[in-house]
């Protein structure tokens, strides 16, 4: 299903917490690059969000905020699909399908799924526990090639494959199978205060994160408290990972290797590397927050381009869905019986 002989990428992130320059770097960055040359999708998965509990008004404004933030991270509708998961309902037919072609011995082995129960402790719901299989129905509805996703999440793209696999061994050829693709500079952005963790948008402190749309006074201030180690000097090193961390950071946004920061900044101290950093990081949110403004000025732009992203999501998710419905034996909406 190549459209212009052009491979399908598709990429998602949930509606939870704040966008983050982990994500921008881990994702937002990487996909408005690819755009010109893959046929792409990306989808703000609020269905996954629910997982964990959300305040209802809450997640509407956010799932209207990220997509405006993914259209200001440079995603260009006019050349990608993006839209809101669930607009497309395809994805909840296609995921309670996959449910039945995944064992919950593989379920037992999903490290984030470990993780997020033991954080979420007090609403251990079956959704978070089948969250990994409504990933791949995402991927799997729209035939995509090229999933570009973090470090993190490896685990599930490769349920995603065997899944696929399973489905096309018992019923022929219906489901692309999906190659992750991980950049592997700043796949994983740690948090500031915290370098051992992962960078997390929904972290309870937000010291511990840059926000996407955070003001330059803020960005400051977090980067001047971000954890540093003993010593001095602005080397990466595999146990000081806080500098590492900013490194990876600097190096990330500005397209500088590693090796080469350490030499420009050798003569610095930590205060004056951060302080340059900070000015880094608020040079490369200010066109996007910019725009940002602009567009979340006019909600009703932004409503048409996701129902337009979901209309063509619909018509795409619909023609795999029919495939599978046919393949396992349910019987068509119309039908002549004889
Ligand atoms: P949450 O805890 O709310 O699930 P998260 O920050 O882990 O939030 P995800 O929604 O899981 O974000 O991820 C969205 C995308 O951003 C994925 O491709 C993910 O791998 C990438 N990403 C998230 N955090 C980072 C990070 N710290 N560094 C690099 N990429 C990241
Ligand atoms: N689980 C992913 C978000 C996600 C996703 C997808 C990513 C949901 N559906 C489909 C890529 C493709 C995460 O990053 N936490």
């Amino acid at each position: 299903m190549k459209i212009n002989n052009k491979k399908i990428l598709l990429s998602g992130v949930a509606p939870t917490g704040n966008l983050t320059i982990g994500n921008y770097i881990g994702a937002l960055k990487n996909w408005s690059q690819m755009q010109a040359h893959y046929d792409c999708l990306f989808i703000v998965v609020d269905m996954h969000s629910i997982t964990v509990r959300q305040d209802p008004s809450t997640l509407r404004e956010r799932s209207i905020s990220f997509a405006a933030q993914y259209l200001a991270s440079g995603i260009d509708p006019e050349q990608s699909i993006i839209f809101i998961q669930s607009n497309v309902p395809a994805h909840a037919e296609l995921a309670w399908i996959l449910n039945c072609f995944t064992n919950v011995g593989e379920l037992n082995r999903m490290t984030q799924f470990k993780d997020k129960a033991r954080k979420y402790s007090s609403n251990v719901n079956a959704g978070l526990y089948v969250y990994p299989v409504l990933m791949a129905a995402d991927i799997l509805l729209y035939q995509a090639n090229i999933v570009p996703i973090g470090d993190d999440q490896r685990q599930h793209l490769e349920l995603t494959r065997n899944i696929a696999s399973r489905f096309n061994n018992l019923y022929g050829k219906v489901f692309q199978i999906p190659e992750a693709y991980i950049s592997r500079a700043g796949a994983r952005i740690m948090s500031l205060l915290n370098p051992e963790r992962k960078m997390d948008k929904s972290d309870l402190n937000s010291n511990n994160y840059i926000a996407l749309l955070d003001e330059p006074s803020v960005v400051l201030k977090k980067i001047r408290q971000a954890v540093t180690d003993s010593g001095r000097e602005i080397k990466a090193n595999k146990t000081k990972l806080g500098i590492s961390n900013l490194l990876t950071i600097y190096s990330c946004l500005s397209g500088i290797p590693i090796a080469k920061l350490e030499e420009q900044f050798k003569d610095e101290n930590y205060a004056g590397f951060k302080k340059e950093l900070a000015e880094l990081i608020i040079e490369t949110l200010r066109p996007i927050q910019n725009r940002y403004k602009k567009l979340i000025g006019d909600k009703e732009y932004i409503l048409t381009i996701l129902k337009q992203g979901a209309e063509k999501a619909s018509e795409r998710a619909e023609r795999t869905l029919k495939e599978v419905r046919e393949r396992i034996g349910f019987v068509p909406l119309i039908t002549k019986i004889q």
